[in-house]
């Protein structure tokens, strides 16, 4: 049996997050969570570039109820390569509450894709981010985009606004929708109405098929997590760029945890904090259930809606 030591550094994820005071709508989805091994289980990958803590199925769907969510969308992370048993271990005990966003390499056969669509996958992802990947993945993913188009399934990217400049016509050249992560991680120091977050707009708008992940403001906040006392509010220098993102793009909008929070070293968010951080950048009942209810339903579980 395999056995793995965490990455130094890495901070483990809140065991016991504090009860949201936000109720979320009825059918709630939490569309970007993973599961990481456990490691004796399920190995991580050789080319990972971090080593997590083990986060198991059974702890997601305990965090999955605690936190009022019905379903969840489970993305493979870099730490499992493209090996996806993790991930589709965790949708198979779902009982028909998870979707399954995997990594596949370009050779996939069809009956292999096949598999992973009656497994609940839904979706590929390709990270282009340098700290993550050796190479970026734009071959591959041409190459992949053909082969799920037919199956219905879109590709979930996740990149940093920096190189939306240079991605920005590959992107809106591939044949099935997109789904970004964490908005193209904006920097939030600049004005919300820059040249860099209006190119992100300009993406969304120009590309109906484009949905955006308005999620992990503990990943692009500098302002942080509001004090002990509560007076601020959450990731507040994060809230006008999600909340832009809400009001222009209503019904091409998802939320998710990001449980457990990979990679993180400064600070470990608070699960129910963030949940109580929706409102904030979704003011509306109607907003509310198109992020977490609608919009996530039509995407993966369409003979559901
Ligand atoms: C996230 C964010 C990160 C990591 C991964 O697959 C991954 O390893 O996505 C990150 O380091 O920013 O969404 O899980």
């Amino acid at each position: 049996m395999p056995t793995f030591e965490k990455t130094p550094g890495w901070l483990d994820w809140y065991a016991d997050p504090s009860q949201p005071r936000f109720q979320v709508p009825a059918g709630a989805v939490d569309a970007h969570c993973h599961v990481f091994g456990p490691g004796e289980e399920f190995p991580f990958a050789p080319t990972r570039k971090y080593t997590p803590c083990d986060a198991s199925d059974e702890q997601l769907f305990a965090l999955r109820d605690r936190l009022g969510f019905a379903r969840n969308v489970i993305v493979q992370a870099t730490c499992h390569g493209a090996d996806n048993s993790a991930m589709l271990d965790a949708v198979a005990k779902a009982d028909g509450r998870a979707r399954g966003v995997a990594t596949v390499k370009p050779d996939i056969s069809e009956a292999a894709l096949q598999r992973l669509h009656e497994g609940g996958v839904r979706g590929v992802r390709f990270n282009f981010l340098k700290r993550l990947v050796d190479v970026v993945p734009t071959a591959d993913l041409t190459t992949i985009s053909h082969k799920i188009k037919d199956l219905g399934w879109h590709i979930v990217i996740y990149f940093e606004a920096a190189d939306l400049p240079e991605l920005f016509d590959f992107f809106s050249g591939l044949p099935t929708d997109l789904v970004v992560d964490h908005m193209g991680r904006p920097d939030v120091t600049q004005p919300v109405d820059g040249p860099e977050f209006a190119l992100f707009q300009r993406f969304l708008a120009e590309n109906p098929q484009v949905w955006c992940k308005v999620s992990c403001p503990e990943r692009l906040s500098v302002s942080g997590p509001p004090a002990l006392n509560g007076e601020q509010a959450a990731y507040r220098d994060v809230v006008p760029f999600a909340r832009r993102i809400v009001e222009s793009f209503p019904d091409r909008v998802l939320w998710g945890t990001d449980w457990p929070h990979p990679n993180l070293k400064d600070h470990m968010p608070d699960d129910g904090l963030l949940v109580d951080y929706i409102p904030s950048i979704a003011p509306t009942a109607d907003l509310q259930r198109r992020l977490l209810v609608d919009n996530p339903m039509r995407l993966y579980w369409p003979d559901e809606v």
